[in-house]
């Protein structure tokens, strides 16, 4: 091994009942920006991403579709890797449910369930929603539009009676509760700890965790007639892929427990059901289950129907893969819902990105290529404003990592954007340009101060803007081996008199189109 930490992360596995949308994309993205910021900073990083392909959902799809399931699922998969592509995400790889190891590892869990006495056979009764499968109690239920009993997601559902296992949920209520209460961090964030914990308060019933009225997915050990339930199924991925059932190998204990971010639709699954699976098996629970919120496309709810589905590769090809990076993690608090609008996709291209860093950047390195014969300049003695925004430049490291080990991506942004505000006034205050004349010793010290900030900024931007923060070190002559966050510090300053190539603009202005909105 290599001696560094290990850092795992996992977005969810995503059904391939549907392309991949803007929602899907948020959640990779935000696993994506975690992996590049903790692989800078010097861990050994498994980034896990994939595709959720059992279940009956699929066997319609596939059906509607005239297919067998797995072609289906080959094809539906395809896309979403195709999307991790286009996005430019790390992950280090792509589990799909229906491999041979995950078989394996699903088996090996139910098995460990059943004999610790965790799963039992009896049946079931109740009303089920093939859409969400899910069963519901009557009292959750309304009547629908055409009288037909609906869930609470308004998704249809249907009277079913089979045999089924159960998962002893029940049992695991106290232990559940004091694990949210001896670990306040394992759900974030907080709001939807308290959620969870009094849905868990409340008292919890046994899982049903197998069917037999279809067959798309992975058969119970021992009692083929019955499949999986497609929750076990799905959650176990995340070990799986960190080589269980080889649990005393080297790869589970490099990486396992991981951090699961998901959106807050399935919450109540990973913060309630799987850490339980995973107790009862005798095997560690994840360090931290963080659920964000849900976006709506100019104000509305993005759905089908209504035609407002925001493709990935639209909106990278209107504002570029960066700007949308950035105006996603950073529109919103990350942990809330949020709207996508094309007016707040503009201002954060053109004002934060081309005026604020943009700016900042072109004009300091074009003063430097025609004033300092294209040099970093050789400085004098610091002033206090130097200092000030030196020393806000070098802390800016240890603020971040305190807000990306919490998930406050939209923060660490923030804290950015504060060193590029700073620097923007001390530009402006400092006036290099009129210096040139009066005192070039202290303009030259003055834009030394800037290429140095400006390394520290690109260094930082590299997880949420890897291609154009990459184009900035570029300029700045940094060498691959100097791009990680071990070279933000002093010692590693900018070299005085080293070469400097043609600085170039890396965030161009959003042009609104001729007669668009
Ligand atoms: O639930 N806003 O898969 P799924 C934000 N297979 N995020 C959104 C979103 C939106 N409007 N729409 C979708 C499944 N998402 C299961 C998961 S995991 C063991 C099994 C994101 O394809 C968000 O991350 O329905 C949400 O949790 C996920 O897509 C649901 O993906």
């Amino acid at each position: 091994m290599s001696g560094k930490p290990s850092f795992y992360v996992t977005t969810p596995i995503y059904y391939v009942n549907d392309n991949p949308h803007i929602g899907h994309a948020y959640t990779t993205l935000a696993c994506d920006v975690m992996a590049r910021f903790k692989r800078l900073d010097g861990f050994d990083v498994m980034f896990l991403t994939g595709t959720d392909e059992h279940g009956q959902k699929v066997e319609k799809a596939a059906e509607a579709a005239g297919v067998d399931p797995l072609s289906f699922c080959d094809k539906v998969s395809e896309n979403f890797r195709i999307l991790a592509k286009e996005w430019n995400f790390s992950n280090d790889d792509f589990i799909r449910t229906t491999e041979p190891r995950h078989v394996d590892s699903v088996q090996a869990l139910w098995r460990k369930l059943v004999d610790s006495g965790d799963i039992y056979l009896d049946h079931y009764e109740g009303w089920y929603a093939v859409r969400d499968e899910a069963f519901y109690a009557e009292d959750e239920l309304t009547d629908g539009p055409d009288g037909q009993k609906v869930a609470p997601s308004g998704a249809p559902v249907e009277w079913v009676k089979e045999p089924s296992y159960f998962f002893r949920l029940s049992a695991w209520q106290d232990r559940l509760l004091e694990l949210y209460k001896s670990r306040p961090d394992f759900i974030l964030p907080e709001s939807r700890r308290n959620e969870v914990t009094s849905f868990v308060a409340g008292g919890l019933r046994d899982l049903s965790v197998s069917r037999t009225s279809f067959s798309w997915g992975i058969p119970v050990p021992d009692d083929p007639d019955h499949i999986m339930y497609v929750w076990i199924d799905a959650l176990t991925n995340y070990i799986t892929a960190a080589g269980y059932p080889d649990e005393n190998g080297e790869a589970f204990n490099t990486w396992w427990p991981a951090i699961h971010i998901m959106g807050k639709d399935i919450l109540r699954f990973h913060a309630v059901y799987w850490p339980a699976f995973l107790m009862a098996a005798g095997i560690e629970v994840p360090k931290r289950i963080y659920a964000h919120g849900w976006w709506t496309s100019e104000g509305q709810k993005i759905s089908k129907s209504l035609g407002n589905v925001i493709v990935p590769s639209e909106i990278v090809a209107r504002y570029g893969l960066d700007q949308v990076r950035y105006t996603l993690m950073r529109e919103v608090n990350f942990g809330n819902d949020g709207d996508f609008s094309h007016r707040g996709a503009v201002q954060r291209c053109n004002h934060d990105l081309a005026n604020d860093y943009g700016n900042l950047a072109q004009r300091s390195l074009s003063m430097i290529a025609k004033n300092c014969e294209g040099r970093v300049p050789e400085h004098g003695d610091f002033t206090d404003a130097d200092l000030a925004l030196l020393d806000k430049s070098y802390g800016l490291l240890e603020v971040c990592r305190g807000h990306i080990d919490v998930q406050a991506f939209h923060l660490m942004l923030q804290a950015i954007w504060d060193v590029i505000g700073d620097a923007n006034r001390y530009v402006d205050e400092q006036a290099p340009w009129a210096l040139k004349k009066t005192d070039p010793e202290r303009m030259a010290t003055a834009l030394y101060v800037l290429a140095e900030t400006i390394r520290h900024l690109a260094l930082l931007t590299q997880p949420v803007m890897p291609e154009t923060s990459g184009k900035l070190l570029d300029q700045l002559s940094i060498g691959a081996d100097a791009r990680d966050f071990a070279a933000l510090s002093r010692d590693h300053a900018l070299v005085p008199g080293s070469e400097l190539p043609q600085p170039q603009g890396v965030f161009p202005r959003y042009v609104e189109e001729e007669g668009a909105a």
